[in-house]
């Protein structure tokens, strides 16, 4: 096999687990910028706090399992990687009006 055709395969087969999607959500107003989102199991979701204001986003499996992301100032994002197929809800810890619904797939 010719070598350039030899990189071509290295670097389709590093390029291919990164397929899993990406998705960002917004929070602004001390709301999610979406209410539901659909995901596949294995993506990312980034959550950015454009606010003024501190949030503690905590996700939540149908099953109690619960992952706190932690504090997080205006400007910051922090990531959730969605391994479990289901629904997941969203809140943020210090304000609980702000919720949303993750369904990974
Ligand atoms: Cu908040």
């Amino acid at each position: 096999m010719h070598p350039s055709r030899l990189a071509f395969f290295a670097v389709l087969a590093v390029a291919l687990p990164a397929l899993a999607a990406e998705t960002a959500i917004s929070q602004k107003n001390q709301t999610f910028s979406m209410a539901t989102a659909t995901i596949h199991s294995g993506d990312t979701v980034h959550f950015h706090n454009d606010d003024t204001v501190t949030h503690n986003i905590t996700v939540k499996s149908a099953d109690d399992d619960t992952d706190d992301l932690g504090l997080q100032k205006p400007g910051q994002m922090v990531s959730h990687k969605f391994d479990a197929k289901g629904v997941y809800h969203v809140v943020c810890s210090i304000h609980p009006r702000m919720k949303m619904t993750v369904t990974v797939q």
